[in-house]
């Protein structure tokens, strides 16, 4: 099949499950076409399967905002005329299915027919999608999509409730490739993070204030006065400025290290104990998932689709938002006791292989056939 996808290529859950989707069905001997304005950073090698088209929008000066969309629609024409695509996978419903749809529409002029799917990721339902200035937009290129899906139980049930929707929504969930943690990591060299007496608690996002990061600064501050700890915080954003501040102002500036973006998640998650996610909101948390592959346990709040994932008392503990002390208490009742933290690993592992790529790849291929026999 050629399949083309369109997502965001920055740092962040949809762009990157839209990549590990194409990635896995290249293995598969299918052609897929990455439209988009950058090469997706988790597009590393390109496989003779892979191929990336980039979106430009040249800038013109009397434009006060660069028209993406009408790059993007006009960009999916070209490509899909010149690829012979089958199938167009939009990620995130701003503006990608808005795009797709008018690219469908321009295609069924010439008499070329291809079906679109949009998976909905949650931010672009729950924050940004909701606002009036997108609703209507976003409502029409959901129900125009010929197929949605949406990446939990619990997004679907915002969409609905959220949106007046004619479209049915079905869920598949987010994945992981288990294969590529088979091997355990040799060279872990946890040694350059911390002392061996010391417990490593990290936390992944891109730091917007729906990831809640003073309530990770205030959960740490309360485990590293009982245990020797430290906490690694990966990625950027606008809230990483006030947590730098926030850290030298209780005093633990030296037991908090921020790495920035990260290409090498696994190396950081593989000499990681815990997970720290407090999320004000989150459709699912890909972030956990890709630390409980690696064996590690997670700390979360309870809200959205983060129950499907992190299972209470098996991969983690789950508290309502803003529970500092719960969560902090539930922290060091997973890394005071060596034990304790080896039985979490486990089920955090065991837990995250039913996320396996392998189950859901075939998920979306079947709704790609299916798409097919509606157009
Ligand atoms: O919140 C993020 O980190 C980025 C955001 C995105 O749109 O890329 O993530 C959303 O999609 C991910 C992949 O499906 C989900 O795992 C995240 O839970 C979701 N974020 C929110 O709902 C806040």
């Amino acid at each position: 099949m050629n399949i083309a996808i369109v997502c965001y290529p920055t740092f962040g859950g949809s762009g990157v499950v839209a990549t590990e989707l194409g990635i896995a069905l290249a293995k598969r001997n299918h052609q897929v076409h990455f439209v988009t304005y950058k090469q997706p950073v988790r597009l590393g090698l390109l496989s003779p399967n892979i191929h990336f088209h980039e979106v430009t929008v040249p800038e013109y000066p009397l434009f006060q905002y660069q028209p993406y969309e009408l790059a993007l629609s006009s960009k999916l024409v070209n490509t899909v005329k010149k690829h012979k695509i089958d199938v167009l996978h939009v990620h995130y419903a701003i503006p990608h299915a808005y795009a797709g749809y008018m690219a469908k529409k321009m295609l069924a002029e010439e008499g070329i027919h291809i079906p679109m799917i949009t998976t909905l990721h949650g931010t672009d339902i729950t924050l940004v999608g909701n606002h009036p200035f997108y609703k209507p937009a976003v409502t029409f290129s959901i129900n125009e999509s010929d197929i949605v899906t949406s990446v939990s139980q619990s997004l679907k049930e915002d969409t609905l409730r959220l949106f007046d929707l004619t479209k049915e929504i079905k869920v598949v969930p987010n994945f992981i490739d288990a294969s590529s943690h088979q091997t355990a990591f040799t060279d872990c060299q946890r040694e350059l993070m911390a002392t061996p007496e010391e417990r490593i608690i990290t936390h992944i996002s891109n730091f917007r204030p729906v990831k809640r990061i003073q309530d990770i600064i205030a959960v740490f501050y309360q485990v590293q006065k009982e245990i020797p700890a430290k906490l690694l915080m990966v990625g950027d954003g606008p809230e990483r400025k006030p947590a730098e501040a926030k850290c030298k102002e209780l005093g633990i500036k030296d037991k908090v290290i921020f790495l920035g973006n990260s290409n090498e998640i696994d190396k950081i998650l593989c000499f990681s104990d815990l997970f720290l996610l407090p999320s004000e909101r989150e459709s699912f948390g890909l972030a956990a998932l890709e630390a409980m592959i690696n064996k590690v346990p997670v700390i979360s709040s309870n809200t959205g689709g983060i129950p499907e994932v992190n299972i209470q008392g098996v991969s983690g503990y789950l508290s309502d938002v803003g529970d500092i002390d719960a969560m902090a208490a539930n922290a060091l009742k997973i890394l005071r006791d060596d034990a304790v933290l080896a039985t979490f690993k486990q089920g955090a592992y065991n837990e995250a292989m039913k996320f396996d790529i392998e189950s859901i790849v075939p998920l979306y291929l079947s709704l790609y056939e299916e798409a097919l026999a509606l157009v």
